[in-house]
């Protein structure tokens, strides 16, 4: 495997870039950071084999942060990119980064798209059940009884969004739950989420301190999954509909094979010239 550094494995440190990240103090998306980068270092990529991409939002900065190859694109349009550029690049390890809003609503439908055709890339959303960067409107996953948020002062009156449920229905073939008060758990989860082929899906309990303190309390909710990953679709549905949100694991994987399209032969410049010559 040529993106493996074998002979000379690199530190998390050195996978972070030289930005500081502007998240608020005690943001959990400081976490997922430090996981991310603890889990390339584990899997000894070297960092021009690998990218982060992203939509918009504060989690969505997660490329900025990160010395690997990144893209900040369009707000939620992280997956299609993702996809082309593992498609057109098999050998590079593409990890996927954004938020609840980015990912769930302007972003919904690639979501759904993303699990259905189950090209090997790995989603990470930082779930903080609010759009913080732009102050703390409701997202699709708010539970209906919250109120804090000056557009919702009476609830959202809907119940929230199932991306496990969904991401399952759809076809996603690694369905993972990390909390971010637990990177070294996160590490883990991206390590296997990584190396599983297919479209693998990790919701990351992240809080937002700023819009959505009461998530604080999320340290005493979070627990491990009760047993093996669900392999079973039918078991992980009852599974993954049947619970509070809180527990923390691999709760399904499948043998689904990725989609990889036989890639076409890479042009030269002189074809490229000649292809576009007018
Ligand atoms: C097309 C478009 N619509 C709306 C916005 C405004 N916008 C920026 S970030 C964001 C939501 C971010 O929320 P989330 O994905 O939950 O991430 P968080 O900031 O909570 O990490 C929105 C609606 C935008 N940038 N582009
Ligand atoms: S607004 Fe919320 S999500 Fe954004 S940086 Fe601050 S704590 Fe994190």
């Amino acid at each position: 495997m040529d993106s493996v550094n074998e002979d000379c494995p690199l530190s998390p440190k050195d996978y972070k870039s030289d930005y500081k990240p502007v998240w608020c103090p005690g943001c959990g998306d400081f976490s997922v950071l430090a996981a991310i980068t603890r889990a390339l270092s584990t899997l000894k990529i070297k960092r021009e084999n690998a990218a982060v991409i992203s939509g918009i939002g504060c989690s969505s900065r997660i490329p900025a942060y990160t010395s690997v190859y990144g893209f900040h694109g369009v707000h939620g349009r992280a997956l299609p990119l993702a996809a082309g550029l593992k498609l057109a690049r098999p050998d590079l390890t593409v990890l996927v980064t954004g938020g609840d809003g980015d990912g769930f609503s302007i972003g919904g439908n690639h979501f759904i798209h993303a699990c259905r055709r189950n090209v090997d890339m790995t989603y990470i959303v930082m779930d903080n059940q609010v759009y913080g960067m732009t102050k703390g409107q409701a997202s699709p996953t708010t539970a209906i009884e919250w109120k804090a948020s000056k557009l919702t002062p009476h609830g959202t009156g809907v119940d929230p969004f199932q991306p496990l449920g969904m991401a399952l229905a759809a076809g996603a073939t690694f369905i993972a739950r990390g909390y971010s008060g637990d990177p070294d758990g996160v590490a883990e989860l991206i390590v296997k989420a990584v190396r599983h082929p297919g479209f693998s899906f990790l919701q990351v309990l992240s809080p937002c301190v700023t819009y959505h303190p009461e998530q604080r309390e999320w340290k005493d909710k979070v627990r491990p999954a009760p047993s093996q990953p669900a392999v079973d679709p039918v078991r992980a549905s009852m599974r993954l509909m049947d619970e509070e949100g809180f527990n923390i694991g691999v709760l399904f994987v499948s043998d689904r094979p990725p989609y990889a399209p036989p890639t076409a032969p890479k042009a030269t410049i002189a074809d490229i010239e000649k292809t576009f010559a007018i």
